[in-house]
C-alpha cells in the first residue's frame, strides 16, 4: 500500500476491500420518476441488466433503490418499495455483484440483505426510520450515512447555510455520533455531503471544492454528483438547450469530472449513473497521486 492507501469502511466484502483507489458505484433506481433514470428499469430484468451494464462499464458495485428522492417526490409503500428492489437485488448478487441498498426504511434494508445486498445506503442517514441504526448494527454491514435535512417535498426551503462547508461536517459530525451512540461501529460509516439534497448550485461547487474539510472527520467519503442539476453550469455543449444545461444525461462527462476531483480529493467512492467515465477518471486520479508519491523524498 502507497501513501495514499484508500481507507475502506469495515465490513466491506474482500474484493473491494483490496481495491486501492476510489471505488465507482453504479446507480440503478428501480422507480417510475427518478429525475435521471426514472421509469427505465423498473422491470427486474431491466434493472438486473443496467446493473450488469454497469459492472462491465467499471462499476465497483451497484446501488439498487426503489423510492425516488428527486425535489419534490412524495413517499412510495413499503410493500411496493420491496416489490421493486429485491429481484433486482438478488438477481445481482447472485451474479457475483457487490450491491448496495439505497433505503430509508430498516424493513427494505434488512431484507435486500437477506437477499444478498452487502451495504446500506440511507439518504436521512438513520434519522427517517428511528430502527435503521439497530438494524445496521445488527448486521455488520458498511452503511452510508448522507447529509440531510429532511425530505423531498420541503429540500428547497431547507437549503439554507451560514457557510455550507462548516455545516455540513458540523452536522454530519453529530450524525456520526448519534450513529456510533446508537451501537452502530465507527469503522463501519461512511459519509456524503448529499449533493443536491436541501443544496443550492452554489452549495454543491462549495462542498465538492471542501471535500477534504469532510474528510477530516475520519471517515470514508461517498461523493454522489452524478447528473445533478448544479452541474448544468459546466456543460459546455448540451444536446438540447433548455436553460438548464440540457438534459440529465449531458452532465456525464461533467459528472467524470467531479469524479477525478473527488478521488483526487481522497473520496471513498463515487455514486454515478454511467460509470465508464468515472471509471476512468478515478484510475487517472489513482495514477497521478501514486506518481506524486513515487517522487516524494522518503
Ligand atoms: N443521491 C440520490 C439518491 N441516493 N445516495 C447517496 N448516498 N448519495 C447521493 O448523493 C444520492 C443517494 C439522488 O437520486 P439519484 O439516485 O437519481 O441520483
Amino acid at each position: 500500500m502507497n501513501a495514499h492507501s484508500t481507507r475502506h469502511p469495515g465490513g466491506l466484502p474482500g474484493r473491494l476491500a483490496a481495491i486501492d483507489r476510489c471505488l465507482v458505484m453504479g446507480v440503478v433506481n428501480v422507480t417510475p420518476d427518478s429525475f435521471s433514470d426514472g421509469g427505465l428499469w423498473l422491470d427486474a430484468d431491466v434493472a438486473i441488466r443496467q446493473g450488469l451494464a454497469l459492472v462491465a462499464d467499471g462499476a465497483d458495485l451497484v446501488d439498487v433503490g426503489g423510492e425516488s428522492t428527486r425535489p419534490g417526490a412524495g413517499r412510495v409503500s413499503t410493500q411496493e418499495e420491496l416489490r421493486r428492489v429485491l429481484p433486482v437485488v438478488e438477481g445481482l448478487a447472485d451474479a457475483g455483484v457487490v450491491v448496495s441498498i439505497d433505503t430509508m426504511r430498516a424493513e427494505v434494508a434488512d431484507e435486500a440483505l437477506a437477499c444478498g445486498a452487502a451495504l446500506v445506503n440511507d439518504v436521512s442517514g438513520g434519522r427517517v426510520d428511528p430502527a435503521m441504526p439497530q438494524l445496521v448494527a445488527d448486521a455488520r454491514v458498511p452503511f452510508v450515512a448522507m447529509h440531510w435535512r429532511g425530505a423531498s417535498d420541503r429540500m428547497e426551503q431547507l437549503a439554507v447555510y451560514d457557510d455550507v462547508v462548516a455545516d455540513v461536517r458540523d452536522e454530519l459530525a453529530r450524525r456520526l455520533e448519534a450513529l456510533v451512540a446508537a451501537g452502530v461501529e465507527e469503522d463501519r460509516i461512511v459519509l456524503d455531503p448529499g449533493f443536491g439534497f436541501a443544496k443550492r448550485a452554489e452549495h454543491g461547487w462549495a462542498l465538492l471544492a471542501h471535500l477534504d474539510a469532510l474528510a477530516a472527520l475520519g471517515r470514508p467519503l461517498l461523493v454522489g454528483t452524478s447528473r445533478k442539476r448544479f452541474l448544468a453550469a459546466a456543460v459546455a455543449a448540451p444536446s438540447h438547450p433548455n436553460g438548464d444545461g440540457g438534459s440529465p444525461t449531458d452532465r456525464d462527462a461533467a459528472t467524470a469530472a467531479t469524479s477525478a476531483l473527488a478521488a483526487a480529493a481522497g473520496a471513498w467512492a463515487v455514486r454515478v449513473h454511467e460509470a465508464r467515465g468515472s471509471a476512468d477518471a478515478v484510475r487517472v486520479a489513482a495514477a497521478v497521486a501514486a506518481a506524486r508519491s513515487a517522487r516524494e523524498p522518503v
